[in-house]
């Protein structure tokens, strides 16, 4: 497998309904998508899900443009391997910018997938024919919209929910979802927002009264120690998000008793192999996984439903159908869960046809490694 020629696009998609999470409030999402293309003139596709600014993390849309051309590009097109482990291996000397290695990956993991004909769930190694999905819901202007916002997903079927909490919106829309829904898989994620003190750890004990599935990322990436201390003192299990990137973080993570569960997300981890990986590690750890979200489009999506039919994967991913988020979506059929489930396709690669016309006509940028004009590689020196 030898890729001859990568196309980038940056899309923009807005909101149904607006987002709000411990750090900003988004109306629309901007993607990369990653298109590569082999000798044969086979395509896979790939989706950099990095948000626009650096909140979440230190990437933004803009860093992962210029990893992806000055970097991966060249990388990528200088491998040559059947396993796209081998083609991930090209850009390895590149330190960080793990959301636009994952778009990388996830183009190499569905353009092998598709050169092999078996879809990439397969690919992965995954056992599951349908996955159950969750959903994410933002902070809201106030608790009667977050109670409707609750009602709406409910309705749609979705068994679990998980709200975005943040000081000031925590242990008051917490008490009021779950007493307006006594038995609902009920989790809240903080996104690293509080400080390790003693109104935090007030606030963690009040919530761990609520039967909370899980406390997601109560604390800064970093301190994974705060994280090991709050998880001795609760009922409920910690979940650990933006704190483990690579796997020597969730060795830490295991090591130090810094929460019970992981979320795994690819664009976290740069891609596919490490997320795999992330998995064979947590379930020797007897850590169940589950699959986060970064309001794939897609692509995107249809990646991290393959993901989660992996069989560590015993908690519901943020794999939401696609009309939780948008209007329509770039990859036909769209993905849809029903009663809160998401089959898994059977098709080559990521199992749904990418409408690569539209995503080239609504673009805002557009980079071609075959056209004239594409910018010198950086990446040079051996
Ligand atoms: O922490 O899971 C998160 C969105 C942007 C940044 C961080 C997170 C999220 C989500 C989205 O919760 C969930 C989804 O894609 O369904
Ligand atoms: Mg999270």
């Amino acid at each position: 497998m030898r890729v001859v020629r990568v196309r980038l696009f940056a899309l923009r998609q807005p909101l149904r309904h607006s987002f709000e999470t411990s750090s900003h409030r988004k109306s629309g999402i901007e993607h990369v998508l990653v298109e590569v293309t082999d000798a044969d003139g086979q395509t896979g596709w790939g989706e950099i899900a990095s948000p626009s600014d650096p909140f979440y993390g230190a990437e933004t849309t803009v860093t992962a443009w210029e990893i992806a051309t000055r970097y991966l590009v060249p990388a990528l097109l200088r491998a040559e391997g059947e396993d796209p482990a081998e083609l991930e291996a090209s850009w390895a000397r590149v330190r960080g910018h793990e959301f636009a290695k994952a778009g990388f990956s996830g183009a190499v993991w569905d353009l092998a997938s598709r050169r092999r004909g078996i879809a990439l769930a397969a690919a992965l190694g995954g056992t599951r024919d349908e996955v159950v999905a969750g959903v994410s819901l933002g902070i809201e202007p106030s608790i009667d919209e977050l109670l409707a916002q609750v009602e709406l997903q409910r309705a749609a079927g979705y068994p679990r929910v998980k709200l975005k909490i943040a000081p000031g919106w925590d242990v008051e829309p917490v008490r009021a979802v779950r007493g307006a829904y006594p038995d609902l898989d009920l989790h809240v994620d903080a996104n690293g927002a509080y400080a390790d003190d003693e109104r935090a750890a007030a606030v963690f004990a009040r919530l761990d009264r609520e039967a909370l599935t899980m406390i997601e990322q109560p604390f800064a990436p970093r301190d994974l120690v705060a994280h090991a201390d709050l998880q001795a003192r609760l009922d409920t299990d910690v979940c650990l998000d933006e704190s483990v990137v690579d796997l020597g973080d969730l060795r830490t993570m295991i090591r130090l008793g810094a929460g019970r569960v992981l979320n795994i997300k690819v664009s976290r981890m740069g891609g596919f192999t490490v997320a795999r990986a992330a998995h064979d590690v947590a379930r020797d750890a007897g850590i169940p996984v589950w699959c986060g979200g970064m309001h794939e489009f897609g692509v995107g999506r249809a990646a991290n439903v393959a993901l989660s039919s992996l069989p560590g994967f015993l908690l519901p991913s943020d794999v939401s159908g696609s009309d939780k988020y948008y209007e329509s979506d770039i990859i036909a059929p769209p993905v849809t869960a029903v009663a809160g489930r998401v089959t898994v396709p059977t098709g080559p690669g990521i199992g749904h046809e990418v409408l690569a016309e539209r995503i080239a006509r609504d673009a805002s940028r557009v980079f071609d490694s075959s056209a004239a004009e594409a910018p010198e590689a950086v990446l040079t020196a051996g």
